[in-house]
């Protein structure tokens, strides 16, 4: 090829490229834009974390199967604003679809918090049965009275563990002034209260920032986040308390959901509980393997007994308070699954 045919055929390949990429810009712009439905899911979690991968995934599958009617954009990583933000931004229908642990929810639906009673489940044998199940179904409930739509499938965030610059978390009495971080709600700080430790109440948003700058020692969360979120980069030891399990409710905005037809709705519902049981897939599977993968960055792990800290908590007079705070339908309902509790 002479140098003036080799510009040519750049200059041709060059065009040829620039065609494509503007066509495949366009071609998702016009989509997006005819789209009769464009709806935004915001959420706290890094894009990388399973419940951001698997809401894509439903996304894709709803936009493809509604012939592009519905197009679920995804806003990860608190784009849109802290848990609180979000919250009050779907109750208000400024975004469309949220994900959030029922906990936090508890600040507007007091019973959705019940799930995190610490100790309650020992595993997922107890947790899948009670939220499919009868408990699910009353704290769902309690949402739709929110103008809130909780689709039926909660998403896994998983069992909690503590990690501390600081020191490792063995025995319950290792809390006491321990100035660790808890998510915004009244539940998660009654439990770290009752081991004499001194919570702190920080939406996640500024919960690696916290640790980096030693406002707290410690946090708590499942592995999953403390791998994607990189907590492991500002803290040292990882005990495997295991104290909560927590789940994500898929949320929509009660005014977007209203305003759905009913076969949208129907499409959409059962891509986000399909995804749901993928997710919560992922994340038992990366319960498996991330303490390995966490060692290597430097974490110290350690495991506690269970038992001791339970004794703790009834000692404190947690479970009683508790108790008597959702009253005796909710406790039963939660004791069916987890057993007594004291
Ligand atoms: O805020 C947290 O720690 C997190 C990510 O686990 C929740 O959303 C409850």
């Amino acid at each position: 090829m002479c140098s003036n045919d080799r510009r040519k055929f750049l200059n041709h390949a060059s065009k040829i490229t620039v065609g494509a990429l503007s066509a495949s810009l366009f071609g998702n712009a016009a989509f997006a834009q005819s789209a009769e439905f464009k709806l935004k899911y915001a959420n706290n979690l890094p894009a990388i974390h399973p419940m951001n991968v698997r809401a894509k995934e439903a996304a894709d599958a709803i936009r493809k199967e509604t012939n592009g009617r519905v197009d679920i954009q995804i806003f990860p990583s608190n784009q849109l604003g802290s848990d609180t933000d979000m919250l009050s931004q779907v109750r208000s229908g400024a975004i469309d679809f949220f994900t959030i642990s029922g906990l936090i929810l508890s600040t507007l639906v007091p019973m959705a918090s019940v799930n995190g009673i610490g100790f309650a489940f020992n595993d997922y044998q107890q947790v899948w049965p009670a939220m499919d199940g009868d408990l699910g179904a009353f704290i769902r409930a309690h949402i739709e009275k929110a103008n809130l739509h909780p689709f039926e499938k909660i998403w896994d965030n998983g069992f909690r563990q503590i990690t501390s610059s600081s020191r490792p978390i063995a025995a319950p009495a290792d809390l006491k002034g321990f100035k660790i971080r808890v998510p915004v709600s009244p539940l998660w700080t009654s439990l770290f209260k009752a081991f004499d430790a001194a919570p702190a109440s920080i939406n996640f948003s500024e919960v690696y920032s916290a640790l980096q700058t030693k406002i707290v020692e410690g946090e708590e969360n499942p592995l999953a986040v403390i791998q994607t979120a990189k907590l492991y980069e500002v803290q040292k030891y990882c005990s495997m308390t295991n104290h909560m399990w927590d789940g994500f409710w898929f949320l929509a905005s009660g005014k977007t959901w209203a305003r759905l037809p009913k076969d949208l709705q129907a499409v959409i519902a059962k891509h986000i509980n399909a995804a749901a049981l993928n997710e919560r897939d992922d994340i038992r599977r990366l319960n498996n393997s991330l303490e390995v993968e966490l060692k290597t960055k430097g974490l110290v792990f350690n495991t506690i007994n269970p038992e001791a800290f339970r004794a703790a908590l009834k000692k404190s007079g947690f479970y009683a308070e508790w108790k008597q705070k959702y009253g005796p339908e909710a406790w039963a309902i939660l004791e069916k699954y987890s057993g007594h509790l004291g």
